[in-house]
């Protein structure tokens, strides 16, 4: 399989230092498969919490699965620390739930910075981790 990963790094406002990398392959990833490759690169998915975070990675990928899930416990939406979601980007209309829909895509459907929608989990997409750097 053929994939591609692509290293960036951020230095962010409040003073944390972020390597964004983006990944994908020839055949893209359903979100617990993303989620995966993520750990497997000793990353995790992106937790997007602040304005400034959701821009940076707005303007890296046009669709990409994100960290957030309501898998666990419907309508509500926690990242994959486990934390509740507090700053949300949802596009117009979303979540809307359309046809079981329990994972969150940044997608350039909708315009910036409002730009995330609820997606059905085996849908397949690039993704991007993130890995916090010390
Ligand atoms: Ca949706």
């Amino acid at each position: 399989m053929l994939c591609f990963k692509q290293r960036l790094h951020a230095v962010l406002t409040n003073g944390q230092s972020l390597a964004i990398v983006v990944c994908g392959c020839l055949t893209q990833k359903s979100w617990s498969d993303s989620k995966q490759s993520c750990e497997n690169l000793g990353a995790r998915l992106v937790i997007i919490n602040t304005q400034e975070k959701q821009d940076f990675i707005s303007t890296l990928v046009q669709r990409a699965w994100i960290g957030l899930t309501d898998q666990q416990n419907s309508k509500v939406w926690k990242w994959v620390d486990g934390r509740e979601v507090s700053k949300m980007f949802w596009g117009n209309g979303e979540p809307n739930n359309s046809g079981d829909e329990r994972c969150v895509e940044i997608s350039n459907y909708y315009s910036t910075p409002n730009n995330w929608n609820d997606l059905n989990c085996n849908y397949l997409l690039y993704f991007v981790c993130e890995k916090i750097m010390q």
